[in-house]
């Protein structure tokens, strides 16, 4: 059984025991202590937990853009996780986002528009009426899984802020709460957050904002109570807990092209041209799959890059 376990990650809930919960928080909060305090090595923290069940959200209409491949696991897209301001291994936002908790919500919209402003989530979603979108989502460390989101497209929202026509970049920042978030007490990436798209990327009708999973609230490890998806682009692209959203003239500073502009461009779309990108693992699954030109989502996309190249923005 090794095997299996090594390969599929699926490691049900009932064996993950309090106890090892516990033990790998304290290896965690001795990492962050050890990193505080200048040590170079920092301890990975290892047993993951499915997140608890949320509320149910109400009217969610099934969506003509899902996929037809089937999702993977609640305790999959639960448990593998990178959030980094939870901590930088895999499991580490199912255990150290378990506790975070939000009285109120507010995002801030700011730049190019005619309705900068702060709005409480209640007006974000005023309206929207939600959707099920089951999307592929690839990752750029090679993994991939296939996730029923509830959102509404972002496009909704951003006309509501009339952006100005210098707007041609939208950048989103996530929450930074040192008290709640262990890994933004850490130097292990300049904090906030930051990612962004060009304007008609953030508008493209496939760009959602996500409020929901399996029909749920979104868990704490997956970017409550409202993050980015873009499924054609790979993970990082898609920003959790946004608190965030300003509309610039320039190509904004995003957090990983700034860590590591040979790995993490800034168009990060979904590229098997570019070595390492050509397979990827699917989370639940053995064989490699082969990666797909934008995620499988061409069709719908390649027309916004007409005319770039895409070996060079990549
Ligand atoms: N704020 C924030 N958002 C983030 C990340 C992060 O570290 N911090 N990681 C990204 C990466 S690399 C991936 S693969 C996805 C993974 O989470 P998901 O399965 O919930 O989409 O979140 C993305 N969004
Ligand atoms: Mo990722």
């Amino acid at each position: 059984m090794w095997i299996k376990r090594a390969f599929f990650q699926d490691i049900p809930a009932s064996e993950i025991t309090e106890r090892s919960v516990y033990v790998s928080r304290r290896s965690f909060m001795r990492a962050a202590a050890a990193a505080a305090a200048g040590a170079l090595v920092v301890e990975p923290a290892e047993a993951a937990q499915p997140a608890p069940h949320g509320r149910k959200l109400e009217s969610v209409r099934p969506s003509a853009l899902s996929t037809t491949e089937k999702p993977n696991s609640w305790e999959q897209i639960t448990t593998y996780n990178n959030y980094w301001e939870f901590g930088k291994e895999k499991g580490d936002a199912s255990v150290y986002a378990r506790p975070f908790t939000f009285s109120s919500w507010t995002i801030t919209v700011s730049g190019e528009c005619a309705k900068p402003g702060r709005y409480p989530l209640d007006d974000v979603l005023k309206g929207q009426a939600l959707e099920e979108r089951i999307y592929r989502h690839r990752c750029v460390e090679g993994w991939s899984m296939v996730i029923p989101w509830v959102g509404f497209p972002l496009a909704h929202f951003l006309e509501r802020c009339e952006p100005t026509s210098k707007a041609r970049f939208v950048e989103f920042t996530t929450l930074v709460d040192r008290a709640q978030m262990p890994g933004t007490r850490l130097p292990i990436l300049p904090w906030p957050y930051v990612e962004a798209l060009r304007m008609d990327e953030a508008l493209h009708p496939l760009t959602l904002l996500a409020v929901g999973l399996y029909g749920e609230v979104l868990p704490n490890q997956n970017g409550t109570p409202i993050r980015l998806v873009v499924p054609w682009k790979y993970g990082f692209k898609s920003i959790k807990a946004i608190v965030g959203i300003r509309f610039v003239e320039r190509q904004p500073h995003t957090t990983w092209n700034d860590a590591n502009p040979p790995l993490y461009g800034f168009w990060a779309n979904v590229n098997p041209a570019i070595y390492p990108q050509q397979t990827e693992r699917r989370i639940g699954e053995f064989w490699e799959r082969k990666t797909l030109l934008f995620n499988g989502y061409a069709d719908q996309v390649a027309s916004l890059y007409s005319g770039m190249d895409l070996n060079k923005n990549y």
